[in-house]
């Protein structure tokens, strides 16, 4: 689709939402092993909430990595859908990791960016979304051209819907409630990984 079709809402118009609720909502919406990669800490615990997909994986302990890993299996993988999910610290943190998916241009990459203007788990500092900065600004300014805020959450799975229809990259933006997450990742790193790569074919079952 072309970008003029994005519907664009100012985040300060954006309904404030909920990070479980949308989760699970993406995740309902998944019906081809699409790949779904939620970053530290709230974000892939509520992902983890939403049902354990072998296609997910859980980025335990690095903040701003959930999109750089997506992008990588993106490129891996062109005929699967990635999802990224990120809390707006996280890709604070990581900036340039948005210029680096512009230059690549996955088509099969989306990146959900939770922006609730908190550093939620580390007791809720301020970030600089609660100050004016507005992450789909920046995610255009690095060229990611089709980045739009979620104006509700009809909106937010029409989205979804055309990620998982249309080429990307795509950047959608979501303001969030500051509730906690639904449910807690299970801490094993490495049966993580394992099952992450079973899921997507690269290593046997058994
Ligand atoms: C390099 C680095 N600095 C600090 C931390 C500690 N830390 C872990 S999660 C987190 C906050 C993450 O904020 P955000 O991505 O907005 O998610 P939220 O907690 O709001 O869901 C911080 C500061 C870390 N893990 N790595």
């Amino acid at each position: 689709m072309s970008n003029t079709e994005l519907q664009m809402v100012a985040r300060a118009d954006a309904k404030i939402m909920n990070r479980s609720d949308l989760t699970r909502r993406l995740v309902a919406r998944l019906n081809a092993q699409e790949a779904v990669i939620g970053g530290i800490g709230n974000t892939n615990f509520d992902l983890w909430a939403s049902g354990q997909r072998p296609q997910n994986f859980y980025m335990l302990g690095s903040m701003g990595l959930a999109a750089p890993i997506a992008m990588g299996v993106a490129l891996a993988q062109p005929q699967r859908k990635v999802f990224a999910l990120e809390g707006d610290g996280s890709l604070l943190m990581q900036l340039g990791a948005l210029g680096t998916v512009a230059a690549n241009a996955p088509r099969n990459l989306a990146i959900i960016v939770w922006d609730n203007g908190l550093y939620q788990i580390t007791g809720s500092q301020k970030t600089l979304t609660s100050t004016g900065t507005d992450l789909v600004s920046i995610a255009r300014g690095a060229g990611l051209r089709q980045s739009a805020w979620a104006a509700d959450e009809a909106h937010f799975e029409a989205m979804v819907d055309r990620a998982l229809a249309g080429d990307g990259p795509w950047f959608i933006a979501v303001r969030i409630d500051g509730a906690g997450p639904a449910g807690m990742t299970e801490r094993d790193p490495a049966k993580i990984r394992l099952r992450f790569m079973q899921g997507l074919g690269v290593v046997s079952q058994s």
